[in-house]
């Protein structure tokens, strides 16, 4: 169960923020709306959410999931693998502290960013992707293992983040995209499998037995409901702009 989350309030020049493909700007009125009705559905799951200041200064702040990973034992502060993503954990592990008795910081050469890391359990699966490498991965499994946890990697081909492709819904079942439906670490999974078209609601996210969905992928949504879950669908269609799912927008814990 999770009891708690922190948000980061979206900033206006999330206008300029980082994407793949061009599908025009975030509307950024729009998108505030929908993180506060992001935030309406932890507080209805049982959440407490703590809402941080937005940083104009960086525009995909907003991805808080990127800038750490809380574990039920430590606290782990990544370092984002793109430069312009950086210093958005500036002040970070001074909060965390206040939170976590361990707190850990993943340090140069090494980058990770949280969209890559996956958590079943104590188990931490680790997408290699663009922004998090094999030094990141290492720190991260050593920080775990310091606190009887442990992970593994997934070489990532395509998508951005591990959980762009890949989330865990509990009770030993994944949503999950084509190109990792047989990767043999997943072997051991029930598989809820994500059509292409619909590949952006792989990023869906459990929060106590809720399923929070985007909305507008309705096999998905009916795949995922059909299995038991009990589904809550929320219009991300701005943060999509940026690449940005579900999960991007919360530290959960
Ligand atoms: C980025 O490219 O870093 C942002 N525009 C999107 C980050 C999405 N984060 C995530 O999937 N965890």
């Amino acid at each position: 169960m999770f009891k708690n989350a922190i948000v980061r309030k979206p900033c206006p020049s999330m206008v300029s923020g980082l994407r793949d493909q061009d599908n025009g700007d975030p509307d950024f009125e729009r998108a505030v709306k929908q993180h506060s009705d992001y935030c309406d559905a932890l507080r209805q799951c049982g959440l407490e959410v703590t809402e941080l200041e937005s940083m104009n200064q960086f525009p995909d702040s907003v991805f808080i999931e990127d800038n750490a990973v809380l574990t039920r034992k430590c606290a782990i502060v990544a370092r984002p693998g793109a430069d312009s993503r950086r210093n958005e954990t500036e002040g970070l592990a001074e909060m965390l502290s206040c939170l976590y008795e361990s707190v850990y910081e993943i340090t140069a050469p090494g980058t990770l960013d949280g969209g890559d890391v996956m958590m079943v359990g104590d188990y931490y699966y680790i997408g290699l992707s663009e922004r998090t490498n094999a030094e990141g991965a290492r720190q991260f499994i050593e920080f775990l293992k310091q606190h009887d946890m442990d992970g593994d990697t997934i070489q990532l081909e395509a998508g951005l983040h591990l959980k762009s492709s890949v989330s865990y819904l509990e009770h030993n079942q994944i949503v999950v995209t084509e190109p990792l439906t047989n990767h043999a670490l997943l072997s051991e999974f029930k598989k809820i499998i994500i059509e292409s078209e619909e590949a952006y609601a792989a990023n869906s996210v459990w929060i106590n037995d809720n399923i929070l969905v985007p909305s507008g992928f309705p096999q998905s949504a009916s795949a995922i409901s059909e299995s038991g879950l009990s589904i809550v669908e929320l219009d991300t269609s701005e943060f999509r702009k940026l690449d940005g799912g579900l999960s991007c927008l919360s530290l959960r814990f």
